[in-house]
């Protein structure tokens, strides 16, 4: 029997502002575009304590500040938040070789092979993070990623949650068809529109009834879900086929200055990413949007994979004087592929 452990992150731009300012703790604090609620953006994620007044990731920050005008807003830190995203996956790593990187709060692992209990990894990669990071996270322990993930989510905020085939009848069945993963609002409708509510009302559907309705792929694939089946394996190594940021203005932008200094900026915090991950780039490419949202973009093709700031941008540089600023600027962005191990 398999036993994969989905491990998530509380709040976890909101917990990182928390911990490096303690005086907001236990305060509504919401992280979002530049932190300025009057302004165009949405809400990366909410504190525990903001969430009570309705905030949740991808409000409009301008929503967020009606609900709670007394929340703190801050600036989302990419960079902050990418190098504690490492410390927690390190501490991972010390449990098991067979880790998927799920994205800069989240990861799955495989300890089939601990002569450990599931309980005593749990509580014991719980701690290390807290010790190493100051921070709670969530783990579900299941047979499966896909049940794993459910049972992270369970017990949220500092959950630990073991899942067992036996289980699934009682805890699983009962949940709405959306903790699935795959099922996104779309499926959910269409799902809710015949009349399936829960992750059992799915179960009872007869298979061919579900191809007919969602095609074959799919079809199985929630016929299986709904059982608790899933033998996906981990996936350990992830290669990044590009990185990439991007900003829209508040104010369409005809100041060139003003668009230099962003490249300046998004090519900084792309280098970072690349650096985190030991990746060169050869191909640096800059989109430009205008006010009448045509999309432009320039690319440039290095002689070798570079990771330095300094190249990165120059080569940035080249790439915007080939665009023609005949109109005001809504958006810039800055790509990297054609990415290597150096
Ligand atoms: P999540 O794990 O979905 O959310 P969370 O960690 O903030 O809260 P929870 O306790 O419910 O797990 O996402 C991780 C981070 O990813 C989150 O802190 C901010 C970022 N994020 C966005 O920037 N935009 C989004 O829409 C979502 C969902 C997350
Ligand atoms: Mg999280």
């Amino acid at each position: 029997m398999r036993r994969i452990l989905h491990m998530d992150m509380d709040a976890f731009f909101a917990a990182v502002e928390q911990k490096r300012r303690p005086e907001l703790a236990g305060k509504p604090v919401i992280v979002g575009g530049a932190g300025d609620p009057t302004r165009r953006g949405v809400v990366s994620t909410a504190s525990y304590e903001a969430r009570k007044y309705g905030i949740h990731s991808a409000m409009p920050l301008r929503t967020a500040y009606k609900l709670c005008p007394e929340g703190v807003f801050l600036a989302v830190d990419y960079t902050e938040y990418s190098r504690v995203s490492g410390i927690v996956k390190n501490v991972l790593r010390e449990f098991s070789p067979v880790m998927e990187d799920m994205g800069i709060d989240e990861a799955f692992l495989d300890i089939s092979d601990s002569p450990r209990s599931s309980e005593n990894i749990g509580m014991d990669i719980k701690q290390r993070i807290r010790q190493a990071t100051g921070l709670t996270c969530s783990v579900g322990i299941a047979p499966n990623k896909l049940l794993a993930k459910i049972a992270s989510d369970m017990q949220k905020p500092d959950g630990l949650t073991i899942i067992v085939e036996s289980d699934i009848a009682t805890r699983i069945w009962p949940l709405p068809v959306r903790k699935l993963s795959g099922v996104g609002p779309k499926t959910g409708a269409r799902l809710t529109a015949m009349g399936i509510i829960t992750i059992g009302e799915l179960a009872l559907q007869p298979l061919e009834s579900l191809i007919s309705e969602f095609g074959h792929s799919y079809g199985s694939y929630l016929h299986e879900a709904s059982q608790g089946i899933d033998e996906r394996p981990l996936i350990t190594f992830w290669e990044p086929r590009s990185l990439s940021r991007e900003t829209t203005f508040e104010r369409d932008v005809s100041d060139w200055q003003v668009l230099a200094r962003t490249l300046v900026e998004l090519v900084k915090e792309v280098v970072a990413d690349l650096g985190e991950r030991g990746y060169g780039s050869r191909t640096v490419t800059v989109k430009i949007r205008f006010d009448d949202f045509k999309t432009h973009t320039r690319s440039l093709t290095l002689d070798a994979p570079a990771n330095t700031e300094d190249v990165i941008r120059r080569a940035a540089f080249e790439c915007m004087k080939r665009v023609a600023f005949t109109k005001k600027v809504r958006l810039i962005g800055v790509r990297l592929s054609g990415l290597d191990k150096i």
